[in-house]
Parts: structure tokens; C-alpha cells; sequence
């Protein structure tokens, strides 16, 4: 079967950088032609913008391929890098954190301040027994703690395991094991939706007995007061940080490490089978992110007030909230709660309050406030905006010109970012003040980094054409494998294209004929509709072009006739409703396709939902889709952000046809 994907969806619209934007920007056009004379020393020169105690000799070591080192003689402390050298350089009463909590309340933390906590939390750990090369679990909500402990555990040249607070007490305790976690930083509990969430409990069972006994290699949990939800105890192993970290002391010298030290494990769960341990290092990590976070998000730390509404439980949150703007010295603003609490305006509430200038976020967070209507962020002053980023999943073309226009104020460029937990920084995107963008498109990649679009042979298929993407030089801030299984890691990205040495990276692309890269969903999702292979981002963003539609997913699902048929699920928005009547409105949508993108991608069965199935990072779980389209019983819901979603989409499908 050919790799090829076939293109469907044409896109002329485009919008260049304003000649202000541009002259003020970080990044100009050299940064190519640097990278293209020579990479190895285009990123050398990135890296030696972070403070090295023991400077490198060699940027790249690819002798053993797929593990790569890079800097490898190189020493630093990464907590260093994001505290102390700021301090030191004069800017220790700059902003660091302006956490805004859910219930309004608010702390404003200097680079001063938060280099003190992380110290004092430094003391902590090494009293506790954690030393280099120790695995800390942190099961934490968005609060300035859990960003201290990240970088407390790095300063100590220990290795972090973030675990995103909304999973379950067994996702907590499979990756705990995992990593052989010796401490769990977590807190009494964080605020969601209005209400307390506990953490507390999730971890007292986490490391109970699960039917395998009890957890064995964790010997303490260090418990941040938050909610004050009442938590049970366990004696001698439980310790409240507010006795601890206050009364340590505040002097602690960070010691270098190697650059191939380990900084943190983060785990992803992949499509099938048990999750990753994907395991990222210090030096090339922190290189690229602090370089991408001041070439792509045009970071200038003195003036600008930086948004990431990632949380850190994903890579996003790693990267671009902490060490990327920390390491750049930023001021960022950390919202602990959901979009819509206490009312759905919070977030733009929060931009005008702040004046954020940059914004960084999700597609699934873009086309949510689409279906709420414009009026909604209509009601705050938005000018301080210049310059919006998406990332996560391909943003259709539009919902990128919404938030050009309704949030960005047809003023602000837009970045839309491709790059995945493995590839640790952003790979693809434009280069905010150069390229000149095309809605939907990630288009290049960045400076240093060289991929290619083939099919499964691994032969080129030009520009013009559909296949996978791979990326066929190493990068700094490359995962350096999974956690305890290097066969895996071999096995799942390098051994597809094992002859030309590249990097699989599971998603669909297409180079149109300028050469840009256009993002078409991940491979095991591409559908065949009689012989032709069709991608489920160019079918959906036909969807979310139509008035009616807020969100769509595509699914391909078994087919007598035609292998597979396209089966389209779709959330309508709420002033289309208010307007007209639903009736009709599948067979509208299933014609309005194959208008704009042909009779072939024409949706056999279009559900009219009102959610999609999420996960936490706000993805959209087609494959749960595709049980529900071919009427089976719907497959592992443990990873979804909503678990009732399901059932109520199963309802509405079932109650259509
Ligand atoms: C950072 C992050 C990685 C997968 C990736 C791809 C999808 C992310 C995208 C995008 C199209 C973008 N993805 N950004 N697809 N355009 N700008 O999301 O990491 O959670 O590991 O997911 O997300 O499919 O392979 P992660």
C-alpha cells in the first residue's frame, strides 16, 4: 500500500510580518543561512548563550546512532541557568511568576524569590536523602511550587517526573514505579471547575496496595497546603513543605553537571500499550529551549509578559513555562484553574489584567472559545497582544484566522508549532518577524533542524505531495531514549527508517509547492476511502470552515463498498444555534465537503455531538471515535480528560440513527 496521503484542501490566503514586528524581532533571516554553513556550529553558538561552569569542546557526538550526546563535555547547573545568573546580572526583583490562582487569588514571585525557594527546597531534598541521578515524582496543580520543585530536583542534578494532576491514583502509581520514584512532591489539592480537586488521596493510594503490594521505593511525600481539604497522614513518611522549606536555608551553591546528565522522565501515552518514559537531558534540552522560546515566541524578557497556558504535566508546560522563559528571563503569568471558571471570559480577564503580550496555546482552547461566540472575548481589552502561538494539533485554517482576528486583532503574527514530547523543543514553525504565514500550515523547519516528507520507502516525495514526516538529523534537544528500555526506543522511532538513519515521527505531512510543511494528523488515523489515502485534518478543517461547525473529528470506519467511509463527528457553535434550526444540517455539512474538498472525502455519516473525546492535553482521541462510528464496545477511556464524554456521545450517535 503507497504512504502516499492524497491532498485535498487549498489554502491562498497570507499574511506577512508587519516591517515593525519584523525590525524588533529576535530572529531574522541569517539565522538560515547560519544554520544551513553549519549546523553543529550554528547550535554551539545557542548553546553557549546558557552559562556553562566547564565550557564544551564538541557540539555533536552521532557515533552511535539513535543515541546521540551533544555538548558532552560540557558542564552546567540548569537551575543556575533560570535563577542565579539572572539574579546575579541585576534582575532580581524582575517578575519571574504572576500566578493568578482559580479562586482569584494571586502571588506575584521575583527571580530573587524564587531562587531562594528553590534553594531552600534544594537543602530539602538532599536532607531527604535524594541525590544526583534520584527519580522525584511531582503531582502537583499549576501553583509557583511545583514549578520550584522541577527546578529544585534539576539543581540538584536529581531526575523529575512530572505527572499531570488530573491522572488517576494508578496512572500516578505505574509511572512512580516506572521511574522508581524515592520522593512525591504533591499538595492537599488545587482548584478546578470551582471546586477543590485533592491530590493528597490520589497519592495515599497511588502508593498503597494496588494488588501488588504496596509501593516500594518512595520514601517520603512532600505535601504542599493549598486547599486545606483534610488529608490522612502516614508518620515518618509524610512531611508538610510549610515546616520544612521555610526553616532550610536559603544558601546552597548549584553544582555543575554533565550535559548529559538526565533532567526528567515525562511520559506519553502513544496509541497503544503501556505509556513511555520519555527521557530528556540537561544541556542540548535547555539550549533549544531557551533558543526556540526567543526566536519563535519573540521573547524579550524586559518588556514582554509571557502566557503558556500549558500545564506542566505535559511537555508544553517543560518547556515553554518552565525552563525555556526562565532560562530567558521572562516574566510569565501561571493560571492555575480551567478556561470557563468562574465565568467563560476568565482567560481574556486575565490577558487585559496582566497585559500579556505573547500568548501560547492550544487549538482545542481556540476552537472552544469559537463555539462560545466572539462576544465573549469582545469584552476585554485584548490590544496587548502581539503575537499568538498554537500547538498540539494542526490548527485548520479557520480556526487560525479567528484567532488572528477576534484575539490577535488582524495585528499579532501567529506561530503554529509542531514538535512532540520526544523532540523536547519546537521543530517546525515560522519564524515570527521572516516568514511570511499560510493559516493551517507549520510551515518550515526551524533553523538547525532538517526533515523531510517521504513514503515508506523513505524516498522524497517532493513538493506538492503527501507522505510521512521524519526528521533526518539529530537535534539538541532530541529524546535520549525511554526509561529503562532502549530496544523500544529504537523499535518505535528509528528502526522504520533503520537504512537512512531518520527519526519517525508518526504524523501524516504534505509539502506544498512553495516546500511549506503542512500537518495532516497522525498516520494511524490516515483513512482509506476506496484506494485513496485520506488524512482527518483536511476533512475537518473543511468542517470547522462551515458556519455551523466549532469542532469536528473524522474517523474512518470499516466500509462494504469502499474499504472505509469517512464518518464526521461535529460540534456546532452556539450562535449558529440560537439562529437556525438543526434540520437538515447533516445532509448541508456532508454536501458542503464535497464541495470544498471533493466527493471522495464526503462524510458518509456526519453525528451532530456536543463534545469531542479529549485527552488532558486536549487531543482529540479518534481512535475512541472510530469504535463508536464501526458500533463496537468503545476501547481505553482512562486517558481522557472527561471519562462521561463517551457515553453521551454514544447516546447522541445512537439516538441519530
Ligand atoms: C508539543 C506536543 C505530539 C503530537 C505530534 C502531532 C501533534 C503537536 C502540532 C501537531 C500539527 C502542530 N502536534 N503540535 N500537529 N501541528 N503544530 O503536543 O507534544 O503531546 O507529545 O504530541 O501532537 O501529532 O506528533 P505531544
Amino acid at each position: 500500500m503507497s504512504s502516499q496521503i492524497d491532498h485535498l484542501l487549498t489554502e491562498t490566503r497570507r499574511f506577512a510580518p508587519s516591517a515593525e514586528f519584523a525590525e524588533q524581532a529576535n530572529a531574522h533571516a541569517d539565522l538560515y543561512d547560519e544554520a544551513t554553513a553549519d549546523r553543529e556550529a550554528f547550535w554551539a553558538e545557542q548553546a553557549r548563550a546558557l552559562h556553562w561552569e566547564k565550557p564544551f569542546t564538541k557540539a555533536l557526538d552521532w557515533s552511535n546512532p539513535p543515541f546521540a550526546t551533544w555538548f558532552e563535555d560540557g558542564e552546567l547547573n540548569v537551575a543556575y541557568n533560570c535563577l542565579d545568573r539572572h539574579v546575579e546580572a541585576g534582575h532580581g526583583d524582575r517578575i519571574a511568576l504572576l500566578w493568578e490562582g482559580e479562586p482569584g487569588d494571586e502571588r506575584r514571585v521575583t527571580y530573587a524569590e524564587l531562587t531562594d525557594e528553590v534553594k531552600r527546597l534544594a537543602n530539602v531534598l538532599t536532607d531527604l536523602g535524594v541525590e544526583s541521578g534520584d527519580r522525584v515524582a511531582i503531582y502537583l496543580p499549576m501553583i509557583p511550587e511545583a514549578i520550584a520543585s522541577m527546578l529544585a530536583v534539576a539543581r540538584i542534578g536529581a531526575i523529575h517526573s512530572v505527572v499531570f494532576g488530573g491522572f488517576s491514583a494508578d496512572s500516578l502509581r505505574s509511572r512512580i514505579d516506572d521511574a522508581g520514584a524515592k520522593l512525591v512532591i504533591t499538595s492537599d489539592g488545587g482548584y478546578r471547575k470551582g471546586k477543590i480537586s485533592p491530590l493528597k488521596p490520589a497519592v495515599d493510594q497511588a502508593l498503597g496496595d494496588r494488588g501488588h503490594g504496596p509501593q516500594e521505593t518512595v520514601e517520603h511525600v512532600l505535601v504542599v497546603k493549598r486547599t486545606e481539604n483534610e488529608v490522612s497522614w502516614q508518620e515518618e513518611r509524610d512531611l508538610w513543605w510549610h515546616d520544612l522549606v521555610p526553616a532550610a536555608s536559603a544558601d546552597h551553591v548549584a553544582q555543575p553537571f554533565p550535559a548529559e546528565n538526565p533532567l526528567f522522565i515525562l511520559y506519553t501515552s502513544g496509541t497503544t500499550g503501556k505509556p513511555k518514559g520519555i527521557l530528556h537531558t540537561s544541556g542540548g534540552y535547555l539550549a533549544q529551549a531557551a533558543f526556540t522560546n526567543k526566536a519563535v515566541h519573540d521573547l524579550h524578557p524586559e518588556t514582554d509578559v509571557y502566557w503558556c497556558t500549558a500545564d506542566i504535566g505535559w511537555i508544553t508546560g517543560h518547556t515553554y513555562v518552565t525552563y525555556g522563559p526562565l532560562a530567558n528571563g521572562a516574566t510569565q503569568v501561571i493560571y492555575e484553574g480551567t478556561p470557563d471558571t468562574p465565568h467563560p471570559g476568565r482567560w481574556w480577564e486575565i490577558v487585559a489584567k496582566y497585559g500579556v503580550t505573547i500568548l501560547y496555546t492550544a487549538p482545542t482552547a481556540i476552537r472552544s472559545f469559537m463555539k462560545l461566540g466572539r462576544s465573549i472575548p469582545e469584552q476585554h481589552d485584548l490590544s496587548s497582544l502581539r503575537l499568538l502561538g498554537s500547538v498540539g494539533e494542526p490548527i485548520n485554517p479557520e480556526a487560525w484566522m479567528w484567532y488572528r482576528h477576534v484575539i490577535g486583532g488582524d495585528r499579532a503574527p501567529i506561530v503554529d508549532t509542531w514538535w512532540q514530547t520526544e523532540t523536547g523543543a519546537i521543530m517546525v514553525s515560522a519564524l515570527p518577524g521572516v516568514t511570511e504565514t499560510k493559516p493551517g500550515s507549520a510551515q518550515v523547519p526551524l533553523p538547525g533542524i532538517s526533515l523531510d516528507v517521504v513514503d515508506d520507502q523513505g524516498q522524497e516525495v517532493g513538493n506538492g505531495n503527501g507522505g510521512l514526516l521524519v526528521l533526518t538529523e539529530p537535534w539538541p534537544s532530541m529524546l535520549r531514549g525511554i526509561w529503562g528500555d532502549p530496544e523500544r526506543f529504537k523499535e518505535t522511532y528509528w528502526d522504520k527508517f533503520a537504512d537512512q538513519g531518520f527519526y519517525f515521527a508518526g504524523d501524516g505531512a504534505r509539502l506544498d509547492e512553495e516546500g511549506d510543511v503542512w500537518f495532516l494528523g497522525r498516520v494511524d488515523d490516515v483513512m482509506n476511502v476506496s484506494g485513496h489515502r485520506l488524512s482527518t485534518t483536511e476533512i475537518e478543517s473543511a468542517l470547522v470552515g462551515n458556519e455551523a461547525v466549532a469542532e469536528a473529528a473524522v474517523v474512518g470506519a470499516s466500509d462494504e463498498t469502499t474499504g472505509q467511509a469517512v464518518v464526521a463527528f461535529c460540534v456546532i457553535k452556539e450562535s449558529y444555534m440560537k439562529a437556525n434550526s438543526l434540520d437538515g444540517l447533516v445532509d448541508k455539512l456532508r454536501a458542503w465537503v464535497g464541495d470544498q474538498i471533493g466527493p471522495i472525502a464526503r462524510p458518509r455519516d456526519v453525528y451532530i455531538v456536543t463534545e469531542l473525546p479529549k485527552t488532558r492535553s486536549g487531543k482529540i482521541m479518534r481512535r475512541l471515535l472510530r469504535d463508536v462510528a464501526e458500533g463496537r464496545e468503545v476501547g481505553d477511556t482512562t486517558t481522557l480528560a472527561d471519562t462521561m464524554v463517551m457515553s453521551t456521545i454514544k447516546g447522541q450517535v445512537t439516538q441519530k440513527s
